[in-house]
């Protein structure tokens, strides 16, 4: 297939992000404390080889030579997010040693032209908040807000980018419905408490940031109050059988209208109400006994932009088979639920797409039609793409070079779905490539590389990957070149 010359618009944000917790290490340094990760790396076969977070990237350490590297490829903005447990460790008072890490690293940004791009809230929760409920308790959305602020008093006057959550799909359902992620809960239609909590912890951060200014600048293209979703796209494996036509349905409403419809619409989706509502939830008669009067209200605020993180989309059969399809195992042999509230009938359908290292099926053109439904069909503000990317096995040559062609090939063919959706009108200001660096893969340890990075876990040593070098190229030129073939 050959491809063709793409130009993307002047003033596009490139950039890579990660996460506090699968780089940072320092786990027990200048006063943090134990985050649900922490907690749940220990519980034995939770994560693949036991992997935890102690040392990750030693990032803590290391920011200064990784911001001269993201100076080194060319990028405009580095999207990281702050660890809860740093700055107000047991979920107590302000911590100001932890604190003073961000300013370190903002401070290092800045001066070498970087954005910092900030997200509050990448799933590491206190530990002390998830024992007293976490996130199926809904004090936990007002201690999110204390904790917002108290980041925005240490570095608002330089940071103009705001993220309140990272992906609460993951958060509340594989953290309380299916178990994959910390906490490791596995109790259904709880998962749905834990969502609209997290929805409220999200609207109320953005009416207080809104209130103390956060928001668009004209001196700063960048600036803005969002959230970042994950996304997949669920198109029904025989769209002429209404039976996987209503799974993909159930799916693409757990997965995307469950967050699009009460930020974008201020209500949840009828028809997931319908299907989830008189599911047993622990200590309540229906999980919507958690919305109270108005936070559909505050959950709506408005915000200036939207992340958007997307890996793949997927063809979803329903069979009338549930038994052998209601738990699934990790490599460990622990066995989940599936965090479908509700969908133990529901399977992925492999459609013989190439698959990345995580077993994720290649889909670039899913992103286009993506980014093209969010405009149509939801009033969104400006979007970022705030993740893609992929996990392949690399490995470093004898001459010391990581070469990753899946990898070039990958952001590549999803660079241009991107500019696809921006030719239908879609408006779209950046992209950050998942990730930067090798990192901690959650449930799946190190075992996992999505960098364009590759990190040695022995020595810490950073090598850029052919990828790398790649997309330092198209930040620099905003443009992707033609081939053939
Ligand atoms: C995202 N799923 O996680 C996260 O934001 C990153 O921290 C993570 O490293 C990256 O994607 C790659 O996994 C996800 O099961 C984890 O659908 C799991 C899923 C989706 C996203």
């Amino acid at each position: 297939m050959s491809t063709s010359e793409i130009q993307f618009p002047p003033g596009f944000l490139w950039g890579a992000a990660t996460a506090a917790y699968q780089v940072e290490g320092a786990a027990a340094e200048d006063g943090r404390t134990p985050s649900i990760w922490d907690t749940f790396a220990r519980v034995p076969g939770a994560v693949i080889g036991g992997d935890h977070g102690d040392v990750a990237c030693d990032h803590y350490h290391r920011y200064a030579a990784d911001v001269a590297l993201m100076k080194e490829l060319n990028l405009g903005a580095y999207r990281f997010s702050v660890a809860w447990p740093r700055v107000r460790p047991d979920a107590g008072p302000v911590n100001a040693a932890g604190l003073a890490f961000y300013d370190r690293l903002v401070d290092e940004l800045l001066a070498n032209d970087v954005v910092p791009w900030l997200t509050l809230y990448h799933w590491d929760l206190p530990q002390a908040l998830e024992d007293a409920g976490g996130w199926t308790d809904r004090d936990t959305a007002y201690r999110f807000v204390d904790y917002a602020l108290s980041v925005h008093d240490a570095l608002g006057d330089r940071v103009a980018a705001w993220t309140t959550l990272n992906e609460p799909w993951c958060s509340a359902f594989l953290g309380y419905t299916g178990g994959q992620h910390a906490p490791g809960r596995q109790e259904g239609a709880n998962g749905l408490v834990a969502a609209h909590h997290l929805m409220l912890a999200h609207g109320l951060a953005v009416q207080e940031l809104r209130g103390r200014g956060v928001g668009t600048d004209p001196e700063r293209p960048e600036a803005g109050l969002g959230i970042t979703l994950n996304f997949t796209v669920a198109d029904p494996n025989d769209p002429a059988d209404p039976v996987d036509v209503d799974a993909a349905r159930r799916v693409d409403g757990l997965f995307n209208r469950v967050f699009l419809d009460p930020i974008f619409r201020g209500s949840y989706p009828a028809d997931i109400v319908a299907d989830t509502e008189a599911m047993p939830v622990p200590g309540r008669g229906s999980w919507t006994d958690a919305i109270q009067d108005g936070d559909l209200e505050i959950i709506s605020s408005p915000i200036d932009v939207l992340g958007v993180n997307y890996y793949n989309g997927n063809a979803i059969a329903g069979r009338p088979h549930p038994d052998e399809l209601k738990s699934n195992e990790n490599e460990t042999g622990r066995t989940t639920s599936t965090p479908y509230v509700g969908c133990d009938d529901v399977i992925f359908v492999s459609r013989g797409l190439p698959r990345t290292a995580m077993d994720w099926e290649v889909q670039p053109e899913g992103l286009t039609r993506l980014l093209v439904r969010l405009k149509d069909e939801y009033a969104v503000p400006p979007l970022y793409i705030t993740e893609n990317g992929a996990a392949y096995d690399d490995e470093i040559s004898a001459d010391g070079s990581v070469h990753d062609p899946d990898r070039v090939h990958f952001i590549d063919a999803h660079l241009r779905a991107a500019h696809d959706a921006m030719q239908q009108g879609v408006d779209l200001r950046g992209f950050f490539q998942w990730s930067l660096l090798d990192n901690y893969e959650w449930a799946f340890g190190y075992t996992k590389r999505f960098g364009i990075v590759h990190v040695d876990y022995d020595t810490q040593v950073r090598t850029p990957k052919t990828s790398a070098r790649f997309y330092a190229d198209v930040a620099a030129t905003g443009r992707l070149g033609s081939s053939e073939g």
